[in-house]
């Protein structure tokens, strides 16, 4: 599919996702999140594809939100259907059965945040700064944030944040504990492509099902996720990726997986 906004590269199993649209730092509106949308559907159905990464375009931002010249003039309806198209995009990469990493290189904010939150690993680079805007345009965060960030860091901070307003700089997002590295921004692509590789080596069938274990698992009470975690945990017995990463350590070996 040709897309505008959303440029995608795939290169040894590593599809590199990249929101295009510089001259607005990468705001999201209805047609980004519609290419958004295709391009991570084409990426979990491509046998290639083994670890995504998302960042934005340019020296400024990740995505500086939602785009708010489009908003500005929405009906209640046009909102909430913006809204579910929002959400249905971060759910979706919660649903993927591969692991998503978020590289913001620069400001996270509103939907940008909603974006990096809805990914399963967050680095960040020094310049970076997130936040949640929206009470300062008269709305609240609506693709999913409210949710996320107080599952991630608790309610308290969560409400700090939200109530304020206010950006944090990416050493404070990282005391918070709502990235899980900063690098110089020098070093941010290089950092999370080594970490795209190493997860990579791993086969996508135990990191996929990994994902599933832990995302599904925290909207369940803590003994159904035990439960659900031991079906997984018995399915991937029935898998040659079980067979081979199990028998290269008893032949003292290489684990070679084919993801089945
Ligand atoms: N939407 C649209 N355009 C944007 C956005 C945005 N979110 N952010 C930046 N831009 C545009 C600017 O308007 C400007 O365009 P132009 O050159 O045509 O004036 C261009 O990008 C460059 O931006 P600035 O000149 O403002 O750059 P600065 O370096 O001076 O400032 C900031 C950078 C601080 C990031 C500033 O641009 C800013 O405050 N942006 C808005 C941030 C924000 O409030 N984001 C939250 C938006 S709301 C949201 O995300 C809600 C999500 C849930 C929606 C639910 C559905 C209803």
């Amino acid at each position: 599919m040709e897309t505008k906004n959303i440029l995608f590269e795939i290169t040894d199993g590593i599809a590199l996702v990249t929101v295009n649209r510089p001259e607005s730092l990468n705001a999201l509106n209805s047609q980004v999140l519609g290419e958004l949308e295709c391009t991570l559907y084409e990426i979990e159905h491509d046998s290639e594809a083994q670890v995504v990464i998302i960042t934005g375009a340019g020296e400024k931002a990740f995505v500086a939100g939602a785009d708010i010249k489009e908003m500005a003039a929405m009906t209640a309806y046009e909102g909430h259907r913006f809204a579910l198209q929002g959400q249905r995009v971060m759910l979706f990469i919660e649903k993927m059965t591969k692991p998503v990493i978020a590289a913001v290189n620069g400001y996270a904010l509103g939907g940008g945040l909603e974006l990096a939150l809805a990914c399963d690993i967050i680095y960040a680079s020094e310049n970076a700064r997130v936040g949640f805007p929206e009470v300062t345009l008269g709305i609240i965060p609506g693709f999913g944030g409210t949710q996320n960030l107080s599952r991630l860091i608790g309610p308290n901070k969560a409400r700090e944040l939200v109530f304020s307003g206010r950006m944090i700089p990416a050493q404070k997002a990282l005391a918070w504990g709502i990235v899980n590295e900063v690098f110089p921004r020098a070093e941010l692509a290089g950092k999370v492509m080594d970490l795209a590789r190493e997860i990579a080596k791993n086969g996508l069938l135990g990191v996929g099902y990994a994902k599933n274990a832990i995302v599904n698992g925290l909207n369940m009470v803590k003994e159904d996720g035990f439960r659900y975690e031991s079906s997984l945990f018995g399915v991937l017995f029935a898998t040659e990726d079980q067979k081979e990463g199990m028998g290269a350590f008893v032949e003292k070996r290489k684990a070679v997986f084919k993801g089945k």
